[in-house]
């Protein structure tokens, strides 16, 4: 009878939208208990901090480069490449024997401000982005597991293809070269195209489905889709993020959650992160990271968080407003949302 009523009582508390209190059942590092590479995008700087560089060795196993493998980073000036920050966390990597996701090779947000004047002919432009694209894959060959070749190539409204510097000048099929481009500089590097707005964007997604049909029939080669995850606790549903992934595993693609952040305050209207707001966003990180185990083990490649503690996070600024999005405080404490992580396993 106590347990007729017992199921009763949670069968009602479910449907009422009341869910179980999370609380902090697990403790262990994020890498200890992943089943597939656990990320995080760093900046070379933070790296110089002993607690800082402390909490990314104890919880993380794959790093990416926040800002310093962009292309505005890595060839500041015409014909002259600066690769002293990218070399840093290579080398921090391969100290510490974690695996880098290299982050971006092209992106128009990250375009050099003497790129956006070159004087030259388009085929002097192509030559030109080539050379740049196996350089930098050629470098860190063996060294870089993974590239993110081209990053944000559609618009957001109607479907099409961006209209960027690389599209103007190299024309429609400047992605499928790039990708072409990168693998002749590695036969072994896997190859990723990355955005955003995939789960919730049914234009952009269907435009990149179609791209991926056209790299399909043309042996384009590609390996995987980074799936941006610029989400917020409510934002999109669980059910759109599991559509998406179906999509994408369908079609034999390795998955990367990309750029994993949590906003709880996207309408800002918090001025602290409650209880209540770090119990949504461990809900949410804990159904993300369930979709993320149910992909096959081949087509995993990992989770990436994008920044380490709340205080870092590149949506303050952009946002403007209060928010708490990542796994770690600004003190380099675990989160609720770092166990949402752990209890999804
Ligand atoms: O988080 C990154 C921020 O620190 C940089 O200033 C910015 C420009 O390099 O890029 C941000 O990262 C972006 C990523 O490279 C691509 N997807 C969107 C991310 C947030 O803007």
């Amino acid at each position: 009878m106590r347990n007729k009523t017992y199921l009763l009582l949670s069968f009602v508390l479910v449907h009422w939208g009341c869910q179980e209190t999370p609380s902090i059942l697990i403790d262990k590092n994020l890498k200890e208990v992943a089943t597939f590479p656990i990320g995080l995008a760093v900046q070379a700087n933070y790296l110089t901090n002993l607690r800082y560089s402390k909490t990314v060795l104890e919880e993380f196993n794959s790093l990416t480069a926040e800002r310093e493998m962009k292309q505005n980073v890595l060839m500041p000036e015409p014909n002259t490449y600066n690769w002293i920050y990218a070399d840093s966390i290579i080398a921090f990597a391969e100290r510490h024997q974690m695996r880098v996701h290299g982050h971006t090779l092209l992106w128009h947000s990250s375009i050099p401000y003497w790129l956006d004047l070159f004087q030259g002919t388009d085929a002097e432009f192509e030559t030109l982005i080539k050379t740049y694209i196996q350089t930098v894959v050629s470098r860190y060959a063996g060294k870089i597991t993974s590239w993110d070749v081209v990053n944000e190539a559609f618009e957001d409204e109607g479907g099409e293809l961006r209209n960027s510097l690389f599209q103007r000048r190299i024309g429609d099929d400047y992605v499928a070269k790039c990708f072409q481009w990168a693998r002749e500089a590695d036969p072994d590097v896997l190859l990723f195209y990355n955005d955003y707005g995939l789960v919730w964007n049914k234009s952009k997604c269907e435009a990149v489905i179609k791209m991926l049909d056209d790299f399909e029939n043309n042996n384009i080669p590609i390996d995987g889709i980074g799936l941006q995850m610029h989400i917020s606790d409510n934002y999109p549903r669980n059910s759109d993020i599991e559509k998406a992934v179906d999509l994408f595993v369908e079609r034999g693609l390795k998955i990367h959650f990309s750029e994993l952040d949590v906003r709880v305050n996207p309408n800002g209207t918090a001025t602290e992160l409650t209880q209540k707001l770090a119990e949504q966003q461990f809900r949410k990180v804990k159904a993300i990271t369930e979709i993320y185990n149910t992909i096959p083990t081949a087509q995993k490649s990992g989770i990436t968080l994008w920044g380490l503690r709340d205080n870092e996070s590149w949506v303050l600024a952009h946002w403007g407003n209060l928010d708490w999005a990542l796994f770690f405080d600004e003190k380099y404490e675990r989160k609720l949302a770092h166990q949402g992580f752990l209890q999804a396993f």
